[in-house]
């Protein structure tokens, strides 16, 4: 008994025991979650503090260019000379695109407009900035309470960053329907949306209920056709996140999910990723903050946090 409460411990980490200390407005969430595989929060929707996050997100990007580079440059893709990759959805590192000649680095930018018309990115990636603002919302109280009931313990946040995806000429992986691989029974990942969402600027598709089948779980990426013979437009399995800014949706991607491609302007969404303890790769941490920063975080809060994310 003694030995599989152990062993249990090792997998995964301190347990957290039932839901009653959530209050019924979560507890209705951590449901929504178990059934569905995605929940949604609303409460920083129209918020005076979560329009300032957006506006100090929106300098970082287009005044401060603190996006990271090399950068891959849709205008710089020759669909004759690079078919291969094409054909591969662009599975490459930066560092090898790099090589190639197909991305744009930190000294090629002048201004964001420049940006946009010499080098068409498809996405523009930005580190979790070490302010305390972006990990308030990151690891926002009503959202890791119900991570936490759903896994059972307290996860870690091992993955942070935001991303401006642009109307691309050519599509990659996660624009293609899949699930996750990164844990085979614990994982969760959130979406912050820092820019209202429509159907036109590239929402996030989810199948509800997709995590409890088995079904199209056989290969690493599906089709629209393959995905609408097992789940029918009809079923409204398909949930499309057309949601203001603000929005956050809290996923198990184990189940079935893609990113829309945006037809016109751009889409911000922020990534969490939650994994399990034992999961977490402390020579390679994904993002970094400080030790003032940690220190500014709740105690709750700050139990997701690995040592090795604190420089
Ligand atoms: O950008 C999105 O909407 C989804 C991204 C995705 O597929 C993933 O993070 O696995």
């Amino acid at each position: 008994m003694l030995k599989s409460v152990l062993e249990n411990i090792a997998k995964v980490g301190r347990r957290v025991e039932g839901d009653s200390h959530l209050s019924n407005d979560l507890q209705e969430k951590l449901q929504h979650l178990r059934i569905n595989g995605y929940v949604t929060f609303d409460h920083h929707v129209g918020t005076p503090e979560f329009e300032k996050l957006r506006q100090n997100y929106i300098q970082r990007i287009e005044q401060n260019f603190e996006f990271k580079t090399p950068c891959l440059a849709q205008s710089k893709i020759d669909p004759v000379k690079h078919k291969k990759l094409i054909e591969n959805n662009f599975l490459a590192s930066n560092q090898e695109l790099s090589e190639l000649g197909l991305t744009f680095e930190k000294a090629d930018v002048k201004s964001y407009s420049q940006v946009l018309s010499d080098f068409l990115p498809s996405t523009l990636s930005l580190d979790l900035p070490d302010d305390y603002n972006y990990l308030n919302i990151w690891l926002d109280h009503d959202l890791i309470q119900v991570a936490e009931s759903y896994m059972g313990f307290t996860p870690i946040l091992t993955e942070a960053y935001i991303r401006r995806n642009f109307p691309a000429r050519i599509p990659v992986m996660n624009h293609y329907w899949h699930r996750d691989r990164n844990h085979k029974k614990h994982l969760l990942k959130a979406f912050i949306f820092f820019s209202d969402c429509t159907l036109k600027t590239g929402p996030h598709h989810y199948i509800a209920g997709s995590i409890k089948d088995n079904i199209l779980n056989d290969k690493n990426y599906y089709t629209d056709e393959e995905v609408n013979s097992s789940y029918p437009p009809d079923s409204g399995k398909e949930i499309v996140s057309v949601v203001p800014a603000g929005t956050i949706i809290l996923e198990d991607t184990r189940g079935l999910h893609k990113a829309g491609l945006p037809e016109e302007e751009f889409r911000d969404l922020g990534f969490s990723v939650f994994l399990p303890p034992v999961a977490v790769k402390p020579s390679r941490p994904l993002f970094n903050i400080s030790r003032e920063t940690y220190n500014q975080l709740s105690e709750k809060q700050a139990k997701f946090i690995a040592s090795g994310n604190i420089f």
